[in-house]
């Protein structure tokens, strides 16, 4: 079953009815696909590689599906010649990776540890001789494990340290980087990390949460400075914000009540400070039982909205609400506990239980066009995880998440359509990779990796990228 209408009044490729007309891009529309240090690095502890919080927390009991940890993942620090060489023969125009702070700076301050930063240098120059762009994002959730004892993100110390690793990483690497990303889905960080205990620290305090909230968007701002200062005025810079639409289940009051929350906490609250430069002033009144927010200081509204080249955008999923008693388990959303969440009736699931919805992506992608100042936008991560299966030939079969980017990217192109600024689309993910507290269970990749040999092995949706990339259009499917 396909996912939602993908029949916009501004798309004209219906893939579940009508005619199908082939999807032609813009010229320079950027192809790409994406990964993150811990989830496909592994060498934890080589090289001079200090621990992170993901270290810590996948070694707490029970926490991780199998006792899976990112020590090994897809070796990519080992591999990433090949890895790249696999890059080259999709086509892929540009590769999103991310920098370990702590391979970089193992204690997340002081010395930079010249190996690390080595690194990153032969991944860049390996991509530049095979002509993909390299998009590098500062933080994918790997806080240096020092940081986090002197308080990690819930430090306002924490943000200017990130200044200073932005700093060294965009004098070595800033005469070849094409786009910097600072901080990749801070409400992840911030409210899965702070707020549920679901991600590294593995915090349940909603306060604290708001306050690490602050102090990534800071973070952001201090690094975007750092950053111009250190590579000068060709750096095109960009925050990555995991953004979806939020509905509500019925016209209840309750439940349009419970969609403003949500939606305030998921998407305008990091929206906002990034492009107008103040916080919605509704959050902060749901809130105020947990915080005065008086960790926003002075001239902090300025440096966060620094002016910005591009805003990536990572839609996975709509999100549809209704009120409901609140659960007794540590929730993600401060000052919006009594919130149940829905998977629209009628829409299919990936692996990961998530709705499929282009649509969603339309939305989204025309609301930031519409209520906010002009912006490039870069779809930074889209992309689905499936039970995929291997044949007796090796062959990876899935149709499946074919049908997935097909139907977003239809959606991508009905946005373009209707004026969205849109330069480039990221498939999450370049290869099957570890999936947080999911381990390798849940498979996003476009390559499929076997664990046990680190064979890589690209998936039909894969081949299929690698020919709407050689069209620069999505064919029908
Ligand atoms: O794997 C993650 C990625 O690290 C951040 N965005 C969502 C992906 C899928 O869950």
């Amino acid at each position: 079953m396909r996912g939602d209408d993908v029949s916009t009044p501004a798309a004209d490729c219906a893939t579940t009815s009508g005619p199908c007309k082939r999807l032609a891009f813009p010229e320079r529309f950027l192809w790409g696909a994406g990964t993150s240090a811990y989830q496909v690095e592994g060498a934890a502890a080589e090289d001079g590689r200090g621990p992170s919080i993901w270290d810590t927390f996948c070694a707490r009991p029970g926490i991780v599906q199998g006792g899976d940890t990112g020590e090994i993942a897809a070796d990519h620090y080992h591999r990433y010649a090949d890895d790249v060489e696999l890059m080259r023969r999709l086509g892929l125009g540009a590769y999103r990776f991310s920098t370990s702070w702590p391979r970089i700076q193992p204690d997340g301050q002081g010395p930079v540890n010249p190996s690390g930063l080595d690194f990153y240098e032969r991944l860049v120059d390996a991509l530049l001789r095979c002509g993909i762009a390299p998009v590098l994002t500062l933080y994918h959730w790997d806080l240096p494990q020092a940081l986090q004892d002197r308080g990690g993100w819930g430090a306002r110390d924490t943000a200017a340290r990130f200044a200073d690793y932005a700093e060294a990483v965009g004098s070595r690497l800033g005469d070849r980087v094409a786009a910097w990303t600072t901080v990749n889905e801070p409400w992840c960080s911030a409210f899965l990390g702070y707020a549920a205990g679901e991600h590294a620290p593995g915090l349940t305090d909603p306060a604290l949460a708001l306050r690490c909230a602050h102090h990534l968007l800071l973070g952001h701002g201090f690094a975007v400075q750092a950053l111009r200062s250190a590579v000068g005025d060709t750096a095109r810079i960009s925050a990555v914000l995991n953004l979806s639409p939020v509905t509500a289940v019925t016209d209840r009051e309750a439940d349009h009540d419970a969609a403003r929350r949500i939606d305030g906490l998921l998407n305008r609250l990091f929206v906002e400070p990034l492009l107008l430069g103040r916080y919605p002033v509704d959050v902060q009144i749901d809130t105020r039982h947990l915080t005065d927010w008086n960790f926003v200081r002075g001239e902090d509204a300025k440096v966060i909205a620094s002016p910005l080249d591009l805003l990536g955008v990572n839609y996975y999923a709509p999100t549809t609400v209704t009120a409901a008693a609140p659960s007794s388990a540590p929730s993600p959303w401060p000052g919006a506990e009594a919130v149940a969440f829905r998977v629209p009736e009628g829409l299919p699931v990936t692996a990961m239980g998530w709705a499929v919805s282009p649509r969603g992506l339309f939305d989204i992608l025309r609301r930031l066009h519409t209520d906010y100042p002009p912006i490039p936008l870069f779809i930074s991560e889209n992309g689905a995880a499936y039970d995929d299966t291997v044949d007796a030939t090796g062959r990876v079969r899935d149709p499946e998440r074919a049908f997935f980017l097909h139907d977003h990217l239809a959606m991508a192109h009905a946005a373009i359509a209707a004026g969205v600024d849109l330069r480039g689309y990221f498939v999450w993910s370049l290869l099957d990779n570890f999936e947080w507290t999911f381990g390798y269970a849940k498979r996003f990749g476009l390559v499929q990796v076997d664990f046990a040999s680190q064979l890589r092995s690209p998936k039909d949706s894969g081949l299929w990228y690698r020919d709407v990339i050689a069209a620069n259009a999505v064919p029908c499917c």
